[in-house]
């Protein structure tokens, strides 16, 4: 199946090829693309080099699918042209989440939803990626009623320069441009995102909106602070979970431990829990530090970690495109044939 990878030089689009390589994902053809400023230069995949085309070559080539992580206003432009030529577009940014048209899929959840008339399927963002696969099992059993979250979100959520930045902070490396408004290195920014006239980043909000809509759910309340702090490996969460049904401690980590794709490390005497650097590269979600909220009853605190480039991107976006395959759900050519 011809696959197309929009935003194929950025951080999550290489992460994609790697993705689609490592799990035999059955490419017959990779059409990477970029910006104008890349196209001819080559990509890695399986071995082989490729060259980055612009969107029309890539359109005219007629992908069956197309992943796009080349930023919103990219997705807004072209993942339309691709749909109208009977692409179907899995779209990383956070262009189409809310539009009520489009579907806003986790496969582990809703990915049964998605018929052969959704081309342009949005991907949620990485914070809210790994907090509904733990949650979700969780919610079918006590039903939330409020989520209390804090991020502790890795350098590269916000892309290439930001590591940079980081490194070149770390380096005393000069004339690198800063993306961030202040040092990142030995630093923690309680900024990610832009600023809405609510207080709230437009960070916080995607976690309030996106986790509702994923769930299917909109009685679920959902307050979020959203930081920035010097690591590279994944973003942490400290969430605090209110549900409506009492629960039984050994019964949540049951759940959590069963659950599609997650993880549990819950092991504090062993001073086991999750972390950055342990689930770098990873395609879970690990979770740990479950606990009772002492404070308030039928409530958990919980830490889950995940690679954002992995399951918050590149693993989710490669999975709902396994999910389109498997069930024939797109236009391939080669199918036809
Ligand atoms: P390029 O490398 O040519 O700039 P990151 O988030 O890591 O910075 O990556 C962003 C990705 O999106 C890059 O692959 C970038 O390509 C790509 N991109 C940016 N603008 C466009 C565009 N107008 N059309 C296609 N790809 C784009
Ligand atoms: C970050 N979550 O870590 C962001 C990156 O809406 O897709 C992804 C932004 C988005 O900065």
């Amino acid at each position: 199946m011809k696959i197309a990878v929009v935003g194929a030089t950025g951080l999550v689009g290489s992460e994609i090829l790697k993705v689609l390589a490592e799990r035999n994902f059955p490419v017959s053809e990779l059409i990477p693309v970029a910006s104008e400023r890349s196209v001819g230069k080559q990509v890695e995949f399986k071995g082989k080099s490729y060259t980055v085309v612009g969107f029309e070559d890539a359109i005219a080539a007629k992908p069956a699918i197309a992943i796009f992580s080349a930023g919103g206003s990219t997705s807004l432009a072209l993942a339309p042209k691709f749909a109208e030529a009977g692409i179907t577009v899995v779209d990383n940014s956070s262009a189409w989440r809310m539009d009520p048209s489009k579907k806003l899929v986790v496969p582990e959840i809703n990915a049964n939803t998605l018929t052969p008339e959704d081309k342009i399927i949005a991907n949620p963002n990485c914070s809210t990626i790994q907090m509904v696969v733990a949650l979700k099992p969780l919610h079918d059993r006590y039903k939330i009623k409020r989520i209390v979250v804090s991020t502790y979100q890795s350098v590269t959520g916000t892309g290439k320069a930001a590591v940079d930045q980081l490194f070149a902070e770390r380096t005393g490396k000069q004339g690198v441009d800063k993306v961030y408004p202040h040092p990142i290195d030995l630093n923690v920014l309680p900024h990610i995102d832009s600023f809405l006239d609510n207080g709230y980043t437009k960070e916080e909000m995607k976690m309030v909106n996106e986790t509702r809509k994923i769930m299917g759910d909109d009685t679920i309340r959902v307050t979020a602070t959203t930081v920035r702090i010097p690591t590279i490996g994944g973003h942490s969460e400290a969430v605090n979970v209110e549900f409506e049904n009492e629960f039984d401690l050994s019964e949540v980590v049951d759940i959590l431990t069963n659950a599609e794709g997650v993880i549990v490390q819950d092991d504090p005497a062993n001073k086991i829990y999750p972390m950055p650097l342990t689930a770098h590269g990873k395609d879970e979600v690990f979770v740990g530090r479950i606990r009772r909220d002492e404070s308030q009853p039928k409530t958990l605190n919980m830490w889950i970690v995940a690679d954002n480039l992995r399951k918050g991107a590149a693993t989710n976006a490669v999975q709902i495109a396994e999910y389109l395959v498997k069930h024939n759900l797109v236009e391939s050519e080669e199918m036809v044939a």
